[in-house]
């Protein structure tokens, strides 16, 4: 089963959307398979937006993300990686639709509430950025016969 990374970032944790986040996700039938709350080091940030790095939003960028805590998460699922995209919304809240994570509960794009991979090689990237693989916990979920055919 496919996995994806997810991060809410200082913002949503100081806004008290960690649970929404996740109930959203837990609803769609998505399974958690680890998660951790922790500051990020600039090391750990500058891995993770690495192609961003000379970009001119970046000094600010990082400066957002290691103002205070996140919350790290793997999730599992079928075809996880493009769904979770779609329930998080557009880069650009102003852009993102009403019902995604972004279009409800954001304005800036410098602080969009959250962050998932952008793809299968971006999720597998970023899992080993935050995640030893005794991390990720392999469980079986009872739903499951009733969330797949
Ligand atoms: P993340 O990576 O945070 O989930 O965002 P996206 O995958 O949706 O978008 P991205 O990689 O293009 O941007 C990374 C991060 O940088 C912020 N950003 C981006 C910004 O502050 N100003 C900008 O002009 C852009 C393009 C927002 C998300």
């Amino acid at each position: 089963m496919e996995r994806t990374f997810v991060m809410v970032k200082p913002d949503g944790v100081q806004r008290g959307l960690i649970g929404e986040v996740i109930s959203r996700f837990e609803k769609k039938g998505l399974k958690l398979v680890a998660a951790r709350f922790e500051s990020l080091t600039d090391d750990r940030v500058q891995e993770q937006y690495r192609e961003h790095l000379e970009r001119p939003f970046f000094p600010g960028l990082k400066a957002y993300i290691t103002s205070g805590p996140v919350f790290l998460m793997v999730w599992e699922g079928k075809n996880v990686v493009p769904v979770v995209r779609l329930l998080v919304g557009a880069t650009n809240p102003a852009e993102a639709l009403p019902g995604t994570i972004r279009g409800d509960f954001a304005l800036d794009i410098g602080r969009n509430v959250i962050h998932a991979s952008d793809s299968d090689a971006s999720a597998e990237r970023e899992i080993k950025i935050h995640f030893n693989d005794t991390d990720l916990i392999a469980y079986a979920a009872c739903a499951e016969p009733m969330i797949y055919e």
